[in-house]
């Protein structure tokens, strides 16, 4: 098994700049060398069912943030030696840097940082000939295809039915431009080669299916659903209609992504996926769909007539290693500490966009429903009213306005990413008499369950909270204890002599010199 991941390329360094070295693994089984070789990867060779064990298995080896990636290499009933990895990346923000280039041991505002360089720089995906595409080992058509041989898993007991598709990629593509979009949406297995489609509403593959059923055509989809990690976390973004995500994952790669031509439609396959299905959507061909278990923690919408993908083409790796994202709460969900610092490095993007100065750094902490319900923003307030121009922007800016119902500005001696750090600044900065607001009938989603009647629900609201030092009373306002950094870095260097093991611990801000 070791020998069949290879052996990857060891990774560069830490602040990897874009574009200079090109990521040390070329697909899913390269990046799981990789992630072995640093004990994040733990493999489950005991057979365990794809209906509702494997979601529990997952979910309790989950319970803390430091959890590895499960690879399940015997899946009960299957006969098709196919494999599937749950937790790729998680609450594991070291096995996101892995993913990405960067050093593990950065901390998360200097991988939020980095984050924003190497979303910055696309590169456009290649075409690859066929016969040198790893995932047609296996191609099958027509009545050769039977998905329901494959271990396909019901992670919740009340989900409506198995489903493939979780932590895919989806490509459909404009008939107006043709450019090819890459979500990822959830996907019900029906039959042999019938597989429901959930896109909700605005999401560009149902904007792109509407369009080409306007035409009065089919629309082609190719789905993957062993894909590697990178692929699955630009998929799981939402970029520009104009903005093509297989340039953005190319950009993270330091390398096009490799595509080859497909069997039965026009769309390209990702030529290094472990799975991947070509079909059509026809309009009028609907089955019941859903619900599945939540990032929210809640089952998500009702059961509901769903486009159906007609599969005309598989293909596949042999022993196929099927990608499965959970869907639970915080620190069990797949939408764990990758999209936490993506969003957060959109956010700063955003503001950045906008020209408002002073902004330090920004956090969508993953424990508030998977990032969607708080941002945390610091600042070096040097005007007044600036503490709350940021916290207003931030509010409504794209990339943290959907959701999110926790607004909250700190100042910069206050880490954003650290709860800590947060709730003391709340408990002795703000002033909530003065200091919070509140927005209404703004941008959310049915899947928040806290609105009644749930016809209200895609309109959410939201509290500004300024826990910045109040701007008119900065000069009486009292110093915070820190040390004094002579003393501070005595006491380091003596840290051993005084019995203590392992780093001396770093503090950042210090008390004024005299
Ligand atoms: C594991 C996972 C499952 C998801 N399931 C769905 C889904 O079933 N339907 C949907 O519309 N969005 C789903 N999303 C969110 C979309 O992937 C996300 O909004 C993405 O931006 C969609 O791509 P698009 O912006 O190109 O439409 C899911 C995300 C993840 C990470
Ligand atoms: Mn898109």
């Amino acid at each position: 098994m070791e020998a069949e991941f290879g052996t990857a390329a060891a990774q560069t360094s830490s602040a990897r700049k874009p574009r200079a070295s090109a990521l040390g693994w070329h697909d899913l089984r390269g990046w799981l060398a990789q992630v072995q070789q640093q004990g994040e990867l733990a493999r489950i060779s005991a057979s365990v069912d794809p209906h509702e064990e494997l979601g529990a298995v997952t979910l309790l080896a989950t319970r803390q943030d430091k959890s590895p990636a499960l690879l399940f290499e015997r899946l009960a009933g299957d006969s098709t030696g196919s494999r599937i990895l749950t937790n790729m990346l998680g609450a594991s923000r070291e096995r996101y840097a892995l993913a990405v280039g960067l050093d593990p041991a950065a901390t998360i505002p200097e991988m939020i940082e980095a984050t924003r360089s190497i979303m910055g720089e696309p590169i456009a995906p290649t075409m690859i000939a066929k016969d040198r595409a790893p995932v047609n080992e296996v191609v099958l058509t027509g009545r050769d295809i039977d998905l329901t041989k494959f271990p396909v898993p019901t992670f919740w007991p009340g989900d409506g039915g198995p489903f493939i598709g979780t932590g895919d990629i989806t490509f459909t593509s404009s008939p107006d431009s043709g450019r090819i979009n890459v979500g990822c949406y959830r996907q019900m297995l029906h039959g042999p080669d019938r597989i429901g489609l959930y896109c909700s509403p605005g999401k560009h593959g149902l904007l792109d299916r509407e369009a080409w059923w306007k035409r009065g055509k089919p629309c082609e989809v190719v789905a993957a659903y062993g894909v590697d990690p990178v692929l699955f976390m630009v998929a799981a973004q939402g970029f520009a209609s104009d903005q093509s995500e297989l340039d953005v994952a190319g950009g993270i790669m330091g390398r096009p992504i490799e595509l080859t031509q497909a069997e039965c439609v026009s769309l390209p396959i990702p030529a290094n996926a472990e799975f991947v299905i070509e079909g059509v959507l026809r309009e009028g061909n609907l089955a019941p769909e859903g619900p599945l278990g939540e990032f929210t923690g809640y089952y998500g919408r009702e059961r509901s007539p769903q486009p159906v993908i007609e599969v005309l083409a598989v293909h596949h790796r042999k022993s196929p290693i099927f990608t499965h994202a959970l869907m639970a709460r915080y620190p069990s969900c797949e939408i764990g500490a990758y999209y936490a610092i993506m969003r957060s490095a959109r956010i700063l993007d955003d503001l950045g966009r906008i020209g408002v100065p002073g902004v330090v750094s920004a956090y969508s902490h993953p424990a508030a429903a998977s990032g969607w319900g708080m941002v945390v923003v610091s600042l070096e307030q040097k005007y007044a009213g600036h503490s709350a121009q940021v916290l207003a922007l931030a509010a409504q800016c794209p990339a943290a306005a959907y959701y999110t119902k926790w607004v909250i500005v700190v100042d910069e001696d206050v880490d954003p990413t650290d709860l800590n750090d947060v709730l003391w600044a709340l408990s002795t900065r703000c002033h909530p008499a003065d200091d919070v607001e509140i927005l209404r009938n703004t941008w959310s989603t049915g899947l928040d369950p806290s609105r009644f009647p749930a016809e209200a629900r895609p309109y959410g609201s939201k509290v500004l909270i300024n826990a910045c030092k109040p701007h008119q009373h900065l000069k009486q306002f009292p110093q915070s204890t820190m040390l004094r950094k002579s003393v501070h870095d005595r006491v380091r260097e003596r840290w051993t002599e005084l019995g203590f093991s392992g780093p001396a611990p770093k503090m950042t801000a210090f008390h004024p010199e005299d």
